[in-house]
């Protein structure tokens, strides 16, 4: 009795400060653009006019500005004064080709400081879907649910909403009446106690026949939710996704490769899902969307998104040290977008020079989680300074660090293993181009 009250309390007690903290939070515009970063646009006129790249013009596809305008991309404004390097100075040729990369200094985060170029280094260049995928996330919703991105998600927050609302009111009548019994029929002087009921069949059939039609109602609403969402619809777009330590790869029909998950709005987007070492799971509240992810076979998820925007992607099944790191951006984009994002993607995969395809490859293959670049060893040894070093293998032989011993480190890990780190490296055999692998070696033979 005296826990009920104490229990009842502390709920109360324990939502009203979750409230709190929720209105706290920053809140996130529900549809409008996130605020675009004021550096990169703040100064078109301070600049001098000589500092105007002159060859760094937007491609004619209309530059990163989608030209239908979406409501919620973002998409960075190359500014005419952005470039906060002097032109020639820039990234090399290739990268200005066919490829809607924006040019250097475009990025938002490069009002900030300006990046030193040194030669022979090329600045690094960030696209146009990367800056997006690391907007804020949209963490609009109320106090109960995320904000919901899903078709088929509608009829999950309904059952949410109901079940929450009948554990409400059931748990308030049966606490109330508890209480109510207690006080009205306690033993006190001059009260004889209430002889106990033995049987009454209204009484029973009543509380039998109640909660089995509820139960039946919440199973058939239940299942039929869970059907839909198990069921893509035939006409799916359909993404491969391969999740592993500690890093999300989704593969578009194209080739294209990203650890953001992008997909067009108002297109029903079928996951084929597998994992490259242990049990991992894909999450994305937004989209209402939990699945697991399995070693050695597919899993399958769905979703038809209904808004543009980006949103919150999980791993949900700890895979380990940096499960925690695995959190990466759904980012919806309008139709036309979409394609978009697919055609300058593969163009950047086809048109960036070694050494950014590299530095590329080292955070969406996620090397990123278990080797630094500068100089602390993290899971495995760090990449600073290793070409070209002379170093001891596990069996006490010695071998100076070259092209091959790279290929063979990332191919094929165990095969030549150092001491004093464990064997956990996977193999990246099939799972890079050459090309890929490639940018790699140069990328870690630049950090000297
Ligand atoms: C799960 C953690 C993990 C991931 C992910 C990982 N590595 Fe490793 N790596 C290790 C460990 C541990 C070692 C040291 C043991 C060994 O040689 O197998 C290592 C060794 C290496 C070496 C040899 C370095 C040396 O000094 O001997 C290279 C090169 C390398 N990794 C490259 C990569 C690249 C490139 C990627 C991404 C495509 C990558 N690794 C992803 C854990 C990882
Ligand atoms: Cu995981």
């Amino acid at each position: 009795m005296k826990t009920k009250i104490v229990l009842v309390t502390s709920i109360c007690a324990f939502a009203l400060g979750a409230r709190l903290a929720s209105a706290q939070a920053p809140q996130a515009p529900a549809a409008g653009p996130p605020a675009a970063q004021p550096p990169a646009t703040a100064q078109p006129a301070p600049t001098p006019p000589a500092a105007t790249p002159p060859a760094a013009t937007p491609p004619s596809t209309g530059g990163p500005t989608p030209a239908g305008g979406t409501a919620e991309a973002p998409a960075p404004t190359p500014s005419p004064a952005a470039g906060p390097a002097a032109p020639g100075s820039t990234v090399p040729a290739p990268s200005a080709g066919p490829g809607s990369i924006p040019p250097p200094g475009a990025a938002p985060a490069a009002g900030a400081a300006p990046p030193v170029v040194t030669p022979g280094q090329a600045a690094p260049v960030k696209a146009w879907y990367d800056v997006l995928a690391e907007q804020p996330h949209d963490t609009g919703g109320n106090f109960w649910l995320p904000v919901l991105a899903n078709e088929a998600g509608a009829g999950v927050d309904w059952l949410y909403i109901g079940v929450l609302g009948m554990s409400f009111f059931f748990f308030f009548a049966i606490a109330g009446v508890t209480i109510y019994f207690v006080v009205r029929y306690r033993h006190r002087p001059g009260h004889k106690a209430e002889p106990s009921a033995a049987h009454n069949d209204t009484l029973e059939i009543t509380w039998t026949v109640i909660p089995t039609l509820i139960v039946v109602f919440l199973f058939f609403f239940g299942w039929r939710e869970y059907i839909e969402m198990v069921t893509p619809p035939q006409r799916a777009v359909e993404i491969q996704v391969t999740a592993r330590k500690w890093e999300w790869q989704f593969t578009h029909a194209n080739g294209v490769t990203d650890s953001n998950l992008h997909v067009p709005a108002n297109t029903a987007v079928r996951l084929v899902m597998t994992s490259a070492d242990v049990l991992h799971s894909f999450y994305s509240p937004a989209f209402r969307t939990k699945q697991d992810i399995v070693p050695r076979r597919y899993t399958f998820a769905w979703f038809k998104p209904t808004r543009t925007g980006v949103f919150r992607l999980y791993c949900a099944e700890y895979c380990g040290t940096d499960h925690s790191m695995m959190k990466r951006a759904v980012v919806v984009h309008s139709p036309g977008d979409y394609e978009r994002y697919l055609a300058d993607a593969q163009a950047a995969m086809i048109n960036l020079p070694p050494i950014q395809l590299g530095e590329r490859g080292y955070t969406k293959k996620g090397c990123v989680a278990c080797h630094t670049t500068d100089g602390t060893p993290r899971v495995g040894p760090s990449f600073k300074g290793i070409f070209g070093s002379t170093i001891t293998l596990k069996d006490g032989s010695t071998i100076t660090v070259d092209e091959n011993y790279i290929r063979e480190s990332i191919l094929s890990p165990q095969s030549k293993a150092r001491p004093g780190y464990p064997p956990s490296m996977p193999s990246f055999e099939g799972q890079l181009k050459e090309k890929e692998l490639m940018g790699l070696i140069e990328f870690i033979k630049s950090k000297k």
